[in-house]
């Protein structure tokens, strides 16, 4: 029998274990790996029983998941959802079971009502960074002409790639409307196999393109590998600015052939139980609950490396 906290002996222990069902993305990137492990980590530390589940970027496999976590009865369900649309229905589902839903990672376009809080980052301000870091690198670079702009966005529909993509352009269109130009841009779904073979077909269709703009470092990993074929310098004939900031995005970072990275912090971990723990406890959270996170330039990368933590 579970103890059910209901003031029995005090001695024992006290209240039940929080059970928390979470249901993750995929592992499409070192960003994913890193988050999943900071997830994991976080709830052994906390004592959480965790149910955790790897949608391997369906959203269909995603709502099954949550769907199994209400008939389990656990006692939070977080997640983080693949795409923006769609979860109404299974919101509506948790609701009605009584069991609070908390977002990582990425937000949902849904009645905020039906869930309590994001923790995670700004996505579109991100995508701003992105556009002022990479005025820095032009000017290292001494770069001369019109800036032509290839961007390998995220998984169509997914919070961070809309928001990357807005923000990116806020400033282009603030700043840079007769210099810059994204002459072409399409998803790359945040893999390093996607990233390749998009690019490998940019430089066919656009072989004027001298800076690529990729909304994940993995992406940005698998365009270099295909502007290496091509016989081109990544970092030099194409500039190149990426957001994440994995262990591997500073490896090319330290070897020039990123020009600089743009950070958006995977470990939530320790964030989320701690939310968790509020939510089952019934305080009040904040609506939004965001992760710091800086921004490294080429020369930062080789004194940064030691001291990454993903
Ligand atoms: C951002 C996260 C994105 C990462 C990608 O918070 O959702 O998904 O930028 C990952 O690397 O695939």
């Amino acid at each position: 029998k579970e103890d059910e906290g209901s003031g029995g002996d005090s001695g024992s222990g006290g209240s039940k274990k929080i059970t928390l069902g979470f249901s993750q993305v995929g592992s499409e990137s070192g960003w994913r790996s890193a988050n999943t492990d900071s997830v994991k980590s976080a709830a052994k530390e906390a004592g959480y029983n965790l149910k955790f589940s790897d949608a391997q970027q369906k959203q269909e496999n995603q709502i099954s998941a949550i769907r199994s976590y209400i008939a389990q009865k656990v006692d939070v369900i977080a997640f983080s959802p693949v795409v923006v649309t769609g979860w109404d229905a299974i919101l509506k589902e948790a609701q009605a079971a009584k069991i609070p839903v908390v977002l990582t990672d990425r937000s949902v376009e849904s009645d905020e009502s039906l869930f309590v809080t994001l923790v995670g980052s700004d996505f579109t301000d991100e995508g701003r960074r992105a556009a002022k870091i990479l005025e820095k690198v032009l000017e290292k670079a001494g770069h001369k002409g019109k800036v032509k702009i290839a961007q390998l966005e995220g998984t169509t529909g997914a919070a961070p790639a809309i928001e990357r993509a807005k923000g990116f352009k806020e400033i282009m269109d603030a700043e840079h409307k007769d210099d810059w130009e994204i002459v072409v841009s399409q998803t790359g779904d945040f893999t390093r196999a996607g990233g390749k073979q998009v690019m490998a077909a940019f430089l066919q269709s656009n072989p004027d393109i001298n800076v690529l703009y990729a909304h994940n470092d993995d992406m940005g990993l698998g365009a270099i590998q295909a502007i290496e074929a091509a016989g081109k310098k990544p970092g030099k004939d194409i500039l190149i600015v990426t957001v994440d900031g994995v262990k591997d995005g500073f490896i090319a970072m330290s070897e020039g052939k990123i020009n600089a990275i743009v950070e958006c912090n995977p470990l939530l971990g320790p964030q989320l139980m701690e939310v968790v723990q509020k939510v089952h406890d019934g305080e009040k959270v904040e609506r939004w609950i965001k992760t710091e996170e800086s921004d490294f330039m080429q020369d930062q990368a080789k004194d940064a490396l030691p001291t990454r933590k993903y």
